[in-house]
């Protein structure tokens, strides 16, 4: 696991967005922890979030040429990771989202921000059942531009209806890499160095052993 990756967890946890107990996801499967991107919620965690994006998308080396937050979640996202590839990486990239519903007046249209051209990274929390990412692939593709992969938070790797996760659907079924900040497997791995509560990290690997993926 690399610095950011751990920094990332940390944050995470600090910041309420990683929580560990007893939770219904929207599959209705009960999971140990749950993660709300929604908790980053101040200055401080903004910027530690986007700059986990931004660390990811350097270190996976990305080419692109817009990054694109799908409307509500990934507009702060995309914001704040534009920002933090100027600051911190000398990469001055235009950013831009969707209208949920399109404006008829003034300048009218869908997208807001930088034009919709040339290759596009999507910027999201999570891939629970790929449903965003598809709407973001029509959109993308409709304006001409090519989808050049998506950056989430956190990938589960957990199956959903078949053998399959859902970032493993999207990378093989719409051929769109898929990059994670971190993954179970991270998580995982960092709360058996950090944690001081043995049953947290049995928990969390007894839900991987039931409904993990395999890589
Ligand atoms: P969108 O933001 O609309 O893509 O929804 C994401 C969904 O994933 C929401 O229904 C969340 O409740 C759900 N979710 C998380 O955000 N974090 C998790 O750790 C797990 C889930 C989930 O329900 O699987």
């Amino acid at each position: 696991m690399l610095d950011y990756q751990r920094a990332f967890l940390s944050l995470a946890i600090a910041s309420g967005a990683l929580r560990f107990g007893d939770f219904v996801l929207k599959s209705g499967r009960r999971s140990p922890y749950f993660f709300n991107a929604g908790c980053f919620a101040t200055g401080e965690r903004l910027m530690g979030l986007a700059r986990a994006y931004a660390r990811c998308i350097q270190a996976a080396g990305i080419d692109f040429d817009l990054l694109y937050g799908p409307a509500y979640k990934g507009i702060p996202l995309a914001a704040a990771t534009a920002l933090m590839l100027a600051l911190e990486h000398g990469r001055d990239l235009p950013y831009a989202f969707n209208r949920k519903e399109a404006k008829d007046h003034g300048e009218g249209g869908l997208i807001v921000g930088g034009p919709l051209q040339g290759r596009v990274l999507i910027i999201d929390d999570v891939i629970t059942a790929g449903t965003s990412v598809r709407e973001s692939l029509g959109i993308i593709r409709a304006a001409g531009a090519v989808p050049a992969g998506v950056v989430i938070a956190l990938d589960r790797q957990e199956r959903g209806q078949g053998q399959r996760s859902a970032v493993q659907e999207v990378r093989e079924d719409l051929g769109l890499p898929v990059y994670p900040v971190v993954r179970l497997d991270d998580l995982i791995q960092y709360l058996a160095e950090t944690t001081l509560d043995p049953e947290q990290l049995a928990a969390l690997r007894a839900y991987r052993a039931q409904y993990g993926v395999c890589p």
